[in-house]
């Protein structure tokens, strides 16, 4: 790592311009992730510019950071991919002399963290959630009747079901490693089997309802569930609730409920990490413990509608959301969560070439 002293005295050899070009930050996040007033409140605190890019697929930022010269000093894998890019060299150690804030974070969530990333010497937790269904009440009660109750995979893994609810438009995730593991679950098989039969099961559970399947993609479904352009989305916690937020204040009469379903539904954990090739690993240290911060982590919760795992910050998050079993599981629907399975390359390959036959239906 650079260190300080140094770039000082780069600095003031080379004037003024050389610390404006230095004093910057490259973030590579989640779209629909961070606080209106996150990164203006860092720049204000550090000086430190920042670039802020954004995707919505662990894969296309996978294929970035393997390989490698990304230009990113922050990236935020799923902690399954984490482990795997980790295995390949993708990431930098944190200094954690350089983040004083750590003593913020919940010790059992970091425990969780740690199953993908030992010590967790790597990355530290920026949000998490559940991957559930998002759905229009009433859409789906003038299909399925005023007393269907929205508690299971059934609404998006049943063909009977799904047939209905075609025409007012389902959408699921462009996440494989996510949608074939709850369709495996479904089909009564074990989410985390790396089985290729088990995973044969999860894809005939998905081509049975493929017909009624109006799209697979992980950013547009916030605003057309909003809207009230799609019924039903296989989504993420935080994004639902965006949704149901977006349709309140556009006081556009569309009520969106979020579900974890009795079933049971993947727990995973978004990771802040610095890629080894960072070009500013000092100020990628600076971002993470300024997040770190309790208001900081806070805000960003209160705005997004995601779990921290910032103890710190829980008297300062709305309560509304701290009382919600979608962003907060009880502890009973917490005992049905499951936790991301690292595939290797191969099983990688394997459950890819899946999602493709899925998605174009053959
Ligand atoms: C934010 C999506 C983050 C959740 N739009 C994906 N792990």
């Amino acid at each position: 790592m650079r260190n300080r002293i140094s770039l000082a005295v780069v600095a003031m050899l080379m004037g003024t311009t050389a610390i404006a070009q230095d004093n910057v930050l490259h973030i590579y996040n989640w779209s629909d992730y961070i606080a209106e007033d996150t990164i203006e409140k860092f720049t204000e605190a550090t000086g430190i510019e920042v670039t802020y890019d954004v995707y919505d697929s662990n894969e296309v930022l996978e294929a970035k950071i393997l390989a490698g010269r990304s230009g990113y000093d922050i990236v935020v894998p799923t902690s399954d991919f984490l482990q795997r890019q980790i295995a390949a060299g993708a990431y930098m150690e944190l200094d954690k002399s350089l983040l004083p804030n750590l003593v913020n974070m919940d010790a059992d969530l970091m425990a969780a963290a740690a199953h993908y990333d030992a010590d967790n010497a790597h990355a530290v937790i920026y949000m998490w959630g559940t991957t559930g269904i998002g759905y229009n009440t009433a859409m789906i009660a003038e299909r399925l009747g005023e007393d269907y109750e929205v508690d299971s995979w059934a609404l998006v893994f049943d063909p009977e079901i799904v047939a209905k609810l075609a025409d007012c438009g389902v959408s699921m995730l462009d996440a494989p490693s996510e949608m074939i593991p709850a369709a495996m679950n479904y089909a009564g098989l074990d989410p985390s089997s790396t089985d290729k039969a088990d995973f044969e099961a999860g894809a005939a559970v998905l081509q049975a309802v493929r017909p009624y399947i109006r799209y697979f993609h992980s950013s547009q479904y916030i605003n057309d569930l909003a809207n009230g352009d799609t019924c039903v989305a296989v989504g993420w916690s935080g994004d639902v609730f965006q949704a149901l937020y977006r349709a309140e204040e556009a006081e556009n009469g569309v009520e969106i409920g979020y579900v974890i379903p009795n079933e049971g539904a993947l727990q995973w954990f978004d990771m802040l990490a610095i890629p080894a090739d960072a070009p500013h690993p000092e100020n990628a240290h600076a971002f993470i413990n300024f997040v770190m911060d309790a208001q900081i982590t806070a805000d960003i919760t209160n705005y997004v509608w995601y779990a921290n795992a910032n103890a710190a910050s829980m008297p300062l998050v709305d309560p509304d959301i701290t009382s919600d079993p979608g962003i907060f599981p009880t502890e009973a629907a917490s005992a049905g969560l499951w936790g991301a399975t690292v595939y290797d390359a191969r099983t990688d390959r394997t459950v890819t070439r899946m999602w493709t036959r899925i998605k174009t239906g053959q």
